[in-house]
């Protein structure tokens, strides 16, 4: 099956609200608007510039016209919607709905995704966390897994990430049902089952926050890869979650380095889930520096010959994960409440503009 993202592309307009020919219609396409980051990242030769999207969100038509407009976005990753906790809700009982929910409109819409994610420590079902299994019975419930969900998913992922959030930030293996009851191996079975069932082409992850620079986190994930490689573990890309903080992100350099870690061993890497949280409330030094952050990520990307793309963590504030979860911080996304666009989405496109004009990477297919 042809993969959806090689289709050839079609006009920019394809998500938009169809055409009329009414004259006071204000659905007209305006051909001198600007292209988005999705168009603008494929012109700079990048696979995509995506973002994350939440099902809560779904019935907002203002967000929906922007999330599944592959100008805008030509990637999508479901934030929520393909987690354990909402796939397998009970033993060996599947519901895709959630994550139908963005995977069909963005098929629709002619986006690529990452889809996201196999094996986590959170969001895991009750069932699954209670039940005291023995190794053996873990390995066949996440082989079972992953054999139902990647060929539910057959054909629609550009990339899965196979594991999220294994390490400690000092390099050793976090405590979780998965290493306490498997052992180490949890890792390598878990690329070895979505190998097996994904299909031919999906890229392989292992995905981390914490990783934007060279440290004990990033080298012992440099470490797996190596092992991986060595003993012909399939593994294909790191995923480098980029959360970061006004204040207190990694540097360009930092960014450059840590993805040479992977792309020095021949694997592709990603920015996986780029937000840029502020103290609230914002004020416009805070969001020059927030902007700054965005473009040089954005760039830490571009300039990385084997760094595919750049997703956002969701590009609306008001979905955005960090205020629940940092009280006082937020504003981390590109797009503010009434949908105005940052500064920082304008010093992304502008950085995505540079490197097409430079054509250093040369385009994917634009
Ligand atoms: O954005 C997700 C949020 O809605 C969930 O409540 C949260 C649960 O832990 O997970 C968020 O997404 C996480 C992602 O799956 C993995 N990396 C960290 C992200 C932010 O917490």
């Amino acid at each position: 099956m042809k993969p959806t993202y090689l289709l050839p592309i079609l006009p920019l307009i394809a998500a938009s609200p169809a055409p009329t020919s009414h004259p006071s219609s204000n659905h007209k396409p305006n051909p001198n608007a600007a292209p988005g980051l999705g168009a603008l990242a494929q012109r700079a030769g990048l696979l995509y510039f995506g973002t994350a999207i939440d099902n809560v969100v779904l019935n907002n038509t203002r967000y929906t016209s922007l999330a599944f407009n592959r100008s805008e976005f030509n990637q999508v990753t479901a934030s929520n919607g393909q987690k354990w906790v909402h796939i397998e809700p009970q033993r060996n009982v599947f519901n895709y709905t959630l994550g139908d929910q963005i995977v069909d409109p963005s098929k629709k819409a002619g986006q690529m995704r990452r889809c996201h994610t196999f094996l986590w420590h959170n969001q895991l079902p009750d069932w699954l966390v209670t039940g005291n299994w023995t190794k053996q019975e873990l390995l066949g419930i996440l082989e079972n897994h992953i054999r139902n969900e990647a060929s539910y998913y057959w054909g629609d992922c550009y990339a899965w990430d196979v594991v999220n959030e294994a390490f400690n930030d000092n390099g050793t293996l976090r405590s979780t049902i998965w290493l306490d009851t498997i052992g180490p191996s949890y890792i390598e079975h878990a690329f070895r089952f979505a190998r097996r069932y994904t299909s031919p082409g999906t890229k392989l992850y292992y995905n981390d926050y914490g990783i934007e620079r060279v440290n004990n986190k990033s080298l012992a994930t440099q470490t797996l890869v190596k092992d991986f490689l060595r003993r012909k573990v399939p593994i294909d890309g790191v995923g480098l979650q980029a959360h970061f903080t006004v204040g207190r992100s990694p540097s360009y350099a930092d960014l450059r380095g840590a993805q040479q870690l992977f792309t020095a061993l021949g694997l592709e890497t990603a920015l996986t889930e780029l937000d840029v949280r502020l103290a609230l409330p914002g004020n416009a030094t805070a969001e020059a520096e927030q902007a700054r952050i965005y473009a040089d990520a954005t760039r830490a990307c571009v300039d990385e010959e084997k760094c595919v793309g750049v997703t956002v963590w969701d590009f609306w504030d008001p979905v955005s994960w960090v205020p629940e979860t940092f009280p006082g911080q937020g504003d981390a996304t590109l797009y503010r409440q009434n949908f105005e666009r940052k500064p920082a989405y304008f010093a992304v496109a502008d950085v995505l503009r540079a490197a097409a004009r430079n054509g250093t990477r040369g385009r994917t297919g634009w």
